[in-house]
């Protein structure tokens, strides 16, 4: 697919996806959802990307959803734009690689919630974050009121959304919203650092951590330590595991072949 509103780099087994509509901050069209669900599809089918990146061109990250594409809306296509959405979100979140979010600038309503369907969220001193829907006479609708619950509780989640208040990266860090974060200037440049390190991890170990992660975690305890076994002992059965193991009885570094 040719992308129109999305920049898409692969350097080093990393996938850079940039939001490019930057007249608009990169509001989230019906457009750009369809290149962005094919991009996170290239990026499952590819077995050389390891990791991804996503990012903004220009001052923002997503400023959301598109509101002049949005505001006629009536409920049976709100709801098509919402199945579409959560469809592609949930695809990055299960992703069996690691996602990360180079949160440049504004990410708003729908740009937020991207960055809650990625694994690991770094952000830049210019970020902004939040979920202003309410203040516009809806909700969040791409999984804003459930994952932002799961990860910073439910009381922090109700004062962001019902507030609409926007959130700087320094509360955002002691929200356990963002991971890290960076002067603007470095932002990529430490992103890329660390998701050159998880290129380098043995990818089959990467993917049955994320699996666990994401599938224990909504399951009962004895469940999801279940689930962890049954991940960690299929981590037996690969190359990878063996050679790991080798190297440090040998007091070498491994060399990973990603099965
Ligand atoms: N949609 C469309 N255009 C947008 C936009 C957005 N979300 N955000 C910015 N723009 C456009 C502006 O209209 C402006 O266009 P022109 O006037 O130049 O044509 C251009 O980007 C530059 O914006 P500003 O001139 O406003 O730039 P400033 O630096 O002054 O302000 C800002 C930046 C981010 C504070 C401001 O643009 C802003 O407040 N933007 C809106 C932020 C926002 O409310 N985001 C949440 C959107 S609601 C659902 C599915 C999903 C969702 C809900 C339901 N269903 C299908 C039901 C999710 C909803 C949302 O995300």
């Amino acid at each position: 697919m040719e992308y129109k509103n999305l920049l898409f780099d692969i350097e080093d087994g990393i996938a850079t996806i940039s939001f490019n509509r930057p007249k608009a901050l990169n509001a989230m069209n019906a457009e750009t959802m369809e290149e962005l669900n094919s991009a996170i599809r290239r990026c499952n089918d590819d077995d050389a990307i390891k990791v991804v990146i996503l990012t903004g061109v220009g001052k923002a990250f997503v400023a959301g959803a598109d509101i002049v594409e949005m505001q006629d809306k009536e409920p049976v296509d709100a709801l098509k734009i919402m199945e579409r959405g959560h469809e592609t979100y949930r695809s990055i979140e299960i992703l069996p690689k690691p996602v990360i979010a180079a949160v440049n600038g504004f990410a708003l309503g729908g740009g937020t919630e991207i960055t809650l369907a990625c694994d690991i969220r770094f952000a830049s001193d210019r970020a902004l974050f939040g979920t202003p829907e309410i203040g516009l006479g809806i909700i969040p609708g791409w999984g804003g009121t459930q994952r932002l619950t799961r990860i910073v509780g439910m009381g922090r989640a109700k004062e962001i959304v019902l507030s609409g208040e926007t959130i700087d990266p320094q509360r955002a860090y002691e929200l356990g919203l963002v991971n890290r974060v960076f002067p603007a200037e470095t932002l990529m440049e430490e992103t890329v650092k660390f998701a050159k390190k998880l290129s380098r991890m043995p990818a089959f170990a990467v993917k049955m951590a994320k699996h666990a992660i994401n599938f224990g975690a909504e399951l009962a305890i004895d469940h999801a330590n279940r689930l962890e076994m049954e991940c960690c002992a299929q981590c037996f059965s690969t190359h990878d595991q063996k050679e790991g193991m080798k190297a440090f009885v040998e007091k070498r570094k491994p060399n990973y072949i990603g099965r």
